[in-house]
């Protein structure tokens, strides 16, 4: 029987394929990718093997959707289910696959049809890659503050800007082909003065540098020093680019709790098998109840992220309301939830799981940061406080 807190067979059939995909096919791309620098083969596999294709169904979104959301241009439940079954993997084929999906989804939800009939096509087939593009020096948690300028262009047609100033800790940045920047027009304060634009990589005024961080992609600073753009390359509205921002993350904060999830269930399964065969005072592991106390409460918590993930997507899929609550607690729970799991896992494994290139240190890596990107877990407890007086 399925009950609305399960997968359906097809679901579970499809994580199982993904799974299989992931360490088969793509594994091998991603260990041959070199550290910092956007894996190009991997993100045309990911095109290849059509799974861009079913994270943007479509390749544009349906009539209209410039005026307002595509609730089934993206899946949220796809999008999350591809994110855990990449994940439990190989993680870099998950963010090289989520990274498209974060650059390009404005796109699809506020972009015109000369911009989606542009650029879709392109990331869908894992061609151009994609980046968003919202965090500035000042401005990280506080993304209304920030600062990058749109000036009327005294030189272009009457209906122009150009950006500058700085972007970073910008994921793919400097090395993707398109970027959805966020700018202040106007003088609108905070959020009300902001403006979404699609803006190419190879832009004239663009450059950027790379950044050392603790993660195998790409992240990196970008400067705009007098970046032309033009209407044609506003997404949505002028003034409207905050929101365009807010719903694209209230769709990927909840898929940030599926990547969790995934590196949750790798660590959860290598501290089962690993307790299982290990011996020590004269029995295995598992035998000692320190320990299977400890692999129960991992499996607990994970099991309990999972199901907030899943609901989050599933009401996310259903247009239900308080979203933006739904995602934050779906990211907030399973992102701290997967830090304990990952970090128990080490602990039962011992010395082992720090050695370089062992699963537990890989993932040890890759499970900070969520906790940080797509909004700090303090900025999702302030979202989901906030709900609860509206
Ligand atoms: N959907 C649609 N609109 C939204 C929205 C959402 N989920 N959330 C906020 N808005 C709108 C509000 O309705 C408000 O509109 P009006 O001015 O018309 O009333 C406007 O946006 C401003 O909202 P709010 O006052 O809540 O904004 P704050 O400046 O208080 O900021 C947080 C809110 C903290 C939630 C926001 O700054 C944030 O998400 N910060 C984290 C940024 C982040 O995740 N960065 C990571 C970059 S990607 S790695």
């Amino acid at each position: 029987m399925v009950t609305p807190f399960a997968l359906d067979p097809q679901q579970r059939a499809w994580s199982e394929e993904l799974r299989a995909l992931a360490a088969e096919r793509l594994r091998p791309l991603a260990a041959a990718g070199e550290p910092g620098r956007v894996n190009r083969p991997l993100v045309a596999a990911l095109g290849e093997l059509g799974l861009l294709a079913r994270l943007f169904p479509a390749g544009r979104a349906p009539a209209g959707a410039s005026e307002g959301p595509a609730p089934d241009a993206v899946r949220a439940m796809d999008l999350c289910l591809l994110r855990e079954s990449l994940a439990r993997e190989c993680t870099e084929a998950e963010t090289a696959l989520a990274l498209q999906g974060l650059g390009a989804y404005p796109v699809v939800q506020s972009g015109s049809a000369r911009q989606r009939a542009r650029w879709m096509p392109e990331v869908v087939a894992g061609r151009a890659v994609a980046a968003f593009a919202l965090s500035e020096p000042a401005a990280g948690s506080d993304a209304a503050a920030l600062e990058l300028r749109a000036e009327p262009d005294p030189g272009g047609a009457g209906d122009g800007w150009r950006l500058t100033g700085e972007k970073t800790w910008i994921s793919n940045a400097p090395e993707a082909d398109v970027y959805t920047v966020f700018a202040r027009t106007g003088q609108a304060p905070g959020s009300r003065g902001v403006t979404a634009f699609l803006v190419p990589g190879d832009s004239a005024g663009l450059s950027g540098r790379g950044l050392d961080m603790l993660s195998p992609h790409p992240i990196g600073t970008l400067t705009f020093d007098g970046v032309p753009v033009g209407a044609g390359d506003v997404l949505g509205v002028p003034g409207g680019g905050f929101r365009v921002a807010m719903r694209t993350l209230d769709l990927f904060r909840p898929s940030v709790g599926a990547f969790a999830v995934g590196m949750a269930r790798a660590a959860l399964a290598a501290a089962v098998a690993h307790t299982g065969e290990r011996r020590a005072f004269g029995g295995p592991l598992k035998d000692l109840q320190a320990v299977s106390h400890q692999l129960a409460e991992m499996a607990t918590r994970t099991e309990a992220a999972a199901l907030l993930v899943y609901a989050a997507a599933a009401a996310y899929d259903a247009g239900e309301p308080g979203i933006a609550a739904r995602s934050a607690m779906a990211k907030l729970f399973a992102t701290e939830t997967a830090q304990y799991v990952v970090d128990a896992a080490v602990q039962l494994h011992g010395a082992r799981a720090l050695r370089r290139g062992h699963l537990l240190e890989h993932l040890y890596r890759e499970v900070r940061a969520p906790r940080i990107y797509e909004g700090a877990s303090e900025v999702q407890r302030t979202i989901i406080a906030k709900e609860l007086y509206r």
